[in-house]
């Protein structure tokens, strides 16, 4: 496809959304089209799963359940959002994609990589992210970021053991896939972090020169 799929990963609090409006700022300022986007959501419709996703409730969410709305949202996200702006050559921005689905129903709740696979295969047919920045940190830093915030969502309220499962899985798929993968320390000051961040821009224009 023409544009450039870009994804920002990391555990909670690790200041992907703030960073992702840096990157965007100095696309933009190259005259790049930059679609920001966000999952689990990114349309009307995918935002409603959101909700379903991350709204604390009695009833406990089947591990099942939660990986096939994960996906569900994502179909559509794909169809109406991320499929058409790289068709048009613009940047997608997106905080969270499948990597995210690999890190916390993979490697946080148990789920069967193989499983996350097929849904992969089958939602995605071969679209992956052309770079992935995860924005790696101590947990304990992301969650007093998090819960500075105020009021915790569905997962934010998990036990450390599960934000340590999945601050590994991250980092284990980032030395899998050194060369999509760049990894940042998420735990210095923003401003080191958007320094970070800025250095990439250089290679990132040389590649969509070359799309
Ligand atoms: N989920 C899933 O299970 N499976 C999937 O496939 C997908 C998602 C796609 C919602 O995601 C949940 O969905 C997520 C996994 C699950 N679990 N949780 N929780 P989310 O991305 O919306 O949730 P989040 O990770 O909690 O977002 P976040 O806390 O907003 O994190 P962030 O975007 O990385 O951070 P931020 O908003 O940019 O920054 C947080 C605060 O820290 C903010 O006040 C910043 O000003 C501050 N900050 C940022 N960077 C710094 C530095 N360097 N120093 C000091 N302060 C900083």
């Amino acid at each position: 496809m023409a544009g450039l799929f870009i994804t920002l990963e990391g555990p909670e609090g690790a200041g992907k959304t703030t960073n992702r409006q840096v990157l965007a700022d100095g696309l933009a300022g190259h005259g790049v089209e930059v679609v920001l986007s966000r999952e689990p959501g990114g349309t009307p419709l995918a935002e409603q799963v959101r909700e379903l996703l991350l709204t604390p409730r009695d009833e406990p969410m089947a591990v099942d359940a939660e990986l096939l709305l994960v996906f569900a949202g994502r179909a559509q996200h794909l169809a109406t959002v991320i499929r058409p702006a790289l068709q048009r050559g613009a940047v997608v921005l997106c905080d969270r994609f499948t990597d995210a689905t690999y890190a916390y129903q993979g490697s946080g709740r148990g789920l069967d990589r193989a499983r996350i696979a097929q849904l992969e295969q089958f939602v995605q047919g071969e679209l992956r992210p052309d770079m992935t920045l995860l924005f790696d940190l101590p947990i304990e830093i992301g969650l007093q970021r998090a819960a500075a915030r105020g009021r915790l969502d569905r997962f934010e309220q998990e036990a450390q053991a599960f934000f340590q499962r999945v601050r590994q899985g991250y980092l284990e798929q980032a030395r899998a896939e050194p060369t999509r993968y760049h990894v940042l320390d998420a735990s210095q000051p923003l401003e080191a972090v958007q320094t970070q961040v800025r250095a990439l821009l250089p290679a990132l224009l040389q590649r969509l020169q070359g799309r």
